[in-house]
C-alpha cells in the first residue's frame, strides 16, 4: 500500500467508503478490511476497543490493505496522538462543538507549526514502510487526517468556523446524535426535515472551507444517497448492525421454511 494512501485519495478529490468496527476484535476489523473497504474505523468511543486491541487492530487492518482510522472517546485528546503513533491514518473526534474544541483536536493531531503533537511514532513509521523519522515528520501533517464530528446544534451553528480551523481536514456528521440533540431528546429520526437540512448545511460548510465532507451511514443505500448530496468520506454500517441483520435474515428464512416457528433450529 502506498504511504498515507487514504489522505492521498481524499485530498485528490476521490470518494472513499469505509467500514466501521465496534466489537473490539482485530480479526473482525481485519475481516471488514479484507472484504474490500479502503478504510476501517475502529470505534473507541462507543465500541469495545481497549489500547492493546487498538494496536493489534490498526496493524491487522493495515496489513489487509486498508487504512485504519480510530474514533477516540469524548475529549480524549491524548488518545488522538497515541492512535496516530500506533499507525492510525485518520482520527475521528466526537462532539467538536466550536472552534476552541477544533483547535484542541488539531493541536493533538498535528506537529508544529500546525499543532503540538509530540514526536514518537515507531509503529506508525514501521507501518508506513519503515519510513525514516526525518521523512515521517514533514509528511504526517498532510498524510494523516482529522475528522471533526458535528453532532449538536452548537456544532451546527459553528460548522463553518470548525471547518476553517487550521489542522481540521474534514467534517464528519453523526446523524444519530444530531437528530437526538436537534429534537431535544424527543426523537432519533435521521430523516427528520431539520436533520436533513442540517446535513446539507454541514456539507456546504466543509466544501466552503475546502475540507472533506463525511457522514456516518447505516447502510449502503443511504451511503450512495449521501454521495449524491456531495459527501466524499462515507461509512457503511457497523459490525454489530450488519451481523445482527444477517443473523435475523437467516433466522427469518429458517422460520418461514419451518412454518413460521422460530423455536429450536
Ligand atoms: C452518531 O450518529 O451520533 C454517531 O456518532 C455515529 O457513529
Ligand atoms: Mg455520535
Amino acid at each position: 500500500m502506498a504511504a498515507f494512501a487514504l489522505a492521498g485519495r481524499l485530498r485528490a478529490g476521490e470518494t472513499v467508503f469505509s467500514g466501521w468496527c465496534m466489537m473490539g476484535s482485530p480479526i473482525v476489523a481485519e475481516t471488514i478490511a479484507r472484504e474490500g473497504f479502503a478504510a476501517v474505523v475502529l470505534d473507541a468511543q462507543h465500541g469495545l476497543w481497549d489500547t492493546a486491541g487498538l494496536v493489534a487492530g490498526i496493524g491487522a487492518v493495515h496489513h489487509a490493505g486498508a487504512a485504519a482510522m480510530v474514533r477516540v472517546p469524548l475529549n480524549d485528546f491524548a488518545l488522538v496522538s497515541r492512535a496516530l503513533d500506533f499507525g492510525a491514518e485518520a482520527i475521528i473526534a466526537p462532539m467538536i462543538n466550536n472552534a476552541a474544541d477544533a483547535r484542541q483536536f488539531a493541536a493533538a493531531a498535528k506537529y508544529p507549526p500546525l499543532g503540538e503533537r509530540s514526536f514518537g511514532p515507531p509503529r506508525a513509521t514501521m507501518l508506513q514502510g519503515q519510513m525514516p523519522a526525518t521523512e515521517y515528520l514533514p509528511a504526517a501533517n498532510s498524510g494523516t487526517l482529522t475528522l471533526a464530528m458535528i453532532e449538536t446544534p452548537e456544532a451546527l451553528a459553528n460548522a463553518e468556523a470548525i471547518a476553517a480551523t487550521p489542522g481540521i481536514d474534514a467534517l464528519f456528521i453523526g446523524p444519530y446524535d444530531l437528530s437526538t440533540s436537534l429534537s431535544a431528546g424527543k426523537a432519533q429520526d435521521i430523516n427528520a426535515p431539520e436533520v436533513d437540512k442540517a446535513i446539507d448545511q454541514i456539507c456546504a460548510a466543509a466544501l466552503k472551507a475546502g475540507k472533506i465532507p463525511g457522514i456516518y451511514c447505516r447502510d449502503a443505500s443511504r451511503a450512495l444517497d449521501m454521495v449524491k448530496r456531495g459527501f466524499r468520506f462515507v461509512t457503511v454500517g457497523s459490525d454489530f448492525s450488519l451481523m445482527r441483520e444477517s443473523l435475523a435474515a437467516s433466522l427469518k428464512t429458517l422460520a418461514v421454511a419451518r412454518g413460521g416457528s422460530r423455536d429450536a433450529f
